[in-house]
């Protein structure tokens, strides 16, 4: 009798115990095909059961352990259950959500245990979380469960709140599972409408609302554009297109923006550099505010490009590559591999980490890497609009070799390019690789065309570099030959398969430009004037923080200058505005897309002062910007035609 009960036990140890681990995605892997690349939450729950054992049988502890510290809060019968921290916890980063469906949504939450010295790294965190739909977080929770975190995932956590209506508001909240009184902050959330939702009741009706982010670089201003659009806009969405963090150090320190650690190598380095981030007020209000769409692994890539070239520059590729393999075959990309390194040196380790620390502190699902035909995150918004985000970092030749050699053809970057450049290369690797699928292009098959099929009414597609030709002194960033291929690409698919109300989302170029899209140079079939024969619209969005690049700090006088000139270079541009950091919302309805662009008036101290620079209609069918473009009138930043 009793040995059965003990078998039992241990079988309901190795099978069944790992769900309070499991349930917190933050230990699973970055990559649905990279199960290597997930904590071993077995080897986690055996770790915690060996303590657990400790405490029922070595009372006489040598090392000081002692039972009260660490009670088990299932009642007696500690067979099954862990030993969880009850020392109290807090929730130092708010909380956040992200990538909604239409019925779940990703809740995100940091629960760090208090005292001076950190327990011993075995005693899990055990955090509740519940869901309502309403504020008041009355009546019972449409979804709730506890799940652990650990020293292991930074004490960070990531739950999947399931079986929620469509396109409805929701109300979330963590709490200690042992002191149920140690709340979080309150999180709104939401999650979108069914695929097959008539347009016209998508979002009750109203315009559904994207804030839409770019490049935040902490130490050169305080994050206000989120504040901004968490408290004065209506925005229901927050997308980020990239550089949410910025691996550099830099001197932020005259307006109390240091950034901490150093230059991100390790794990622990990108760990604190998103810990610091999160402390922004203005970005914490964002995150509670709504649930976030990220492109995937933004800045990391970048620094990684950046990493890979230096080392290029200073060894031979074959050392380079050949160190990198000696690390991937290891997989030393979890808590037990050389995220520990002390030399933080290590290159592969540096790119693991990078993607490890992002998919541990955004609330992110896991993507494919392997499955090169899906390089899209689609999320299909009723009737009203497909919203695909392009997740060109994933494909980044780095990433993606690392995920056993997946075939993408390999483009030897270009040694004399800058980081910024090393942008545009990951772009026209993504473009390539699907290239070479004959029934694909960039917009195309088969999220545009299968957008259309369904009578999605919008296709927004979000990513990362400005897609208009842009000609301007110092800062082309219409160099690569190989990108200009691959737009006439995606122009002849939109045109040719007459793939209407395409709007682009863009971000990377620290500067506003608002485009009709047309085939470059061609005034033939395009008219600037009018706008007669455009096949979509194109919002690039200007910077967070980072700096201009018509110079560091440039006020609006100045700026216009060069945007007078710009606007008449380029035949597409319909207005440039370089001297304001900012975001703008993209409102949506049947009818109508608004964009509305925000300039922040100081970013050297938090603030909520902001003011709308340019609002812009795109009208269902029409594929260019209603004239006049702006309504005529801009309050920054230069019109092509002023009225
Ligand atoms: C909780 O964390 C916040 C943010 O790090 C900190 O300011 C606060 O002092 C902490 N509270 C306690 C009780 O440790
Ligand atoms: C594209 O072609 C592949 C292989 O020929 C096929 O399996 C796939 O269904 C096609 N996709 C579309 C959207 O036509
Ligand atoms: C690019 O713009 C500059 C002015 O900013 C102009 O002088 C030059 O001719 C333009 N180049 C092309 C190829 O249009
Ligand atoms: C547009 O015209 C300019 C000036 O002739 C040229 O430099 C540029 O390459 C052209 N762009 C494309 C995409 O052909
Ligand atoms: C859509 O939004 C536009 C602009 O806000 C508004 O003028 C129009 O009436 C709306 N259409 C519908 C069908 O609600
Ligand atoms: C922005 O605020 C700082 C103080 O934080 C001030 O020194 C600076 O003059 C302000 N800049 C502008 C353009 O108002
Ligand atoms: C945003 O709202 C805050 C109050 O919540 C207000 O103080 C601030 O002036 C508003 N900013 C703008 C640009 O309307
Ligand atoms: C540098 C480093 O930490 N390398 C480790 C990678 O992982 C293997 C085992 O998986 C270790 O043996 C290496 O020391």
């Amino acid at each position: 009798m009793l040995s059965l009960l003990l078998v039992c036990v241990a079988l309901g140890v190795s099978s069944n115990a790992t769900v309070l681990f499991d349930r917190n995605l933050a230990y699973s892997s970055p990559f649905v095909n990279a199960p290597h690349l997930s904590h071993n939450t077995r080897a986690l729950q055996a770790r915690h059961v060996e303590f657990a054992k400790r405490q029922l049988s070595d009372t006489q502890s040598s090392d000081g352990f002692k039972d009260e510290h660490y009670p088990t809060f299932y009642g007696g019968d500690f067979s099954n259950s862990p030993w969880v921290y009850n020392g109290g916890v807090n929730f130092t980063h708010h909380v956040a959500s992200g990538d909604p469906l239409d019925n779940s949504v990703l809740l995100w939450t940091r629960a760090v245990p208090n005292g001076a010295v950190p327990p011993d790294q075995s005693i899990p965190v055990c955090v509740s979380f519940k869901i309502f739909d309403n504020d008041r977080l009355s009546g019972r929770p449409l979804d709730s469960g506890d799940a652990f975190t650990s020293y292991d995932v930074d004490f960070t956590l990531k739950v999947e709140a399931q079986n929620l209506k469509p396109d409805t508001h929701y109300w979330f909240q963590f709490a200690d599972c042992t002191n149920p009184k140690t709340v979080s902050p309150v999180g709104m959330t939401r999650t979108i409408a069914k695929s097959d939702t008539p347009a016209h009741q998508v979002n009750g009706g109203k315009p559904l609302t994207f804030a839409v982010f770019s490049c935040s670089r902490y130490q050169d201003g305080y994050f206000n554009a989120y504040g901004v659009a968490a408290q004065n806009t209506s925005a229901d969405i927050f997308v980020h297109l990239g550089d949410y963090i910025y691996e550099s150090l830099g001197s932020g320190a005259k307006i109390g923006r240091k950034t901490l650690g150093r230059e991100l190598a390790t794990i622990a380095d990108y760990r604190l550099r998103l810990n610091q981030y999160r402390t922004d007020a203005g970005l914490v209000a964002a995150h509670v505010k709504a649930p976030w769409i990220t492109v995937w692994v933004s800045v990391p890539a970048q620094a990684l490009y950046h990493r890979r070239i230096k080392r290029s520059l200073q060894d031979d590729h074959e050392v380079a590559d050949q160190a990198w393999k000696a690390g991937t075959a290891n997989s030393n990309d979890t808590s037990l591999g050389c995220s520990f390194s002390p030399s933080g040196a290590c290159f592969t380790d540096r790119k693991l980490a990078a993607v490890r620390a992002y998919h541990e502190w955004m609330p992110i699902r896991q993507v494919d890497p392997d499955d090169k035909l899906r390089i899209w995150r689609n999320f299909e918004i009723g009737k009203l609009l497909d919203l695909t985000m392009l997740d060109t970092r994933q494909y980044d030749r780095d990433i993606t070799d690392l995920y056993y050699n997946t075939g993408i053809r390999s483009h030897a970057p270009n040694l004399r390019s800058t980081t910024c450049a090393s942008v545009k290369l990951t772009f026209t690797i993504v473009i390539d690789s699907i290239a070479d699928v004959k029934n694909r292009s960039l917009m195309g098959t088969p999220q545009e065309s299968s957008s259309k099929k369904r009578d999605a009414i919008w296709r927004i597609v979000g990513q990362q570099i400005v897609f208009t030709q842009l000609n301007e002194s110092g800062f082309d960033v219409d160099a690569w030959d190989g990108y200009r291929a691959n737009r006439q690409r995606i122009l002849d698919h939109l045109y040719g398969e007459k793939i209407d109300n395409t709007i682009i989302l863009s971000g990377d170029s620290h500067a506003n430009w608002v485009s009709d899209l047309a085939h470059p140079n061609d005034t033939t079939t395009y008219d600037p004037k009018t706008g007669k024969g455009a096949i979509g619209v194109e919002f690039a969005g200007t910077a967070v923080t980072s700096t201009s690049p018509f110079g560091a700090g440039i006020g609006p006088a100045a700026a216009d200058k060069i945007s007078q000139q710009l606007v008449q270079v380029n035949t597409d541009l319909q207005w440039s505005e370089g001297s304001y950091r900012g975001f703008f919302t993209l409102a949506l309805n049947t009818t109508t897309a608004v964009a509305t662009y925000y300039a922040m008036r100081n970013v050297s101290n938090p603030n909520l002062d902001a003011f709308a620079s340019a609002t812009f209609v795109v009208k269902a069918g029409a594929n260019k910007l209603e004239r006049p473009v702006a309504g005529g009138k801009v309050n920054a930043g230069v019109l092509k035609i002023q009225l």
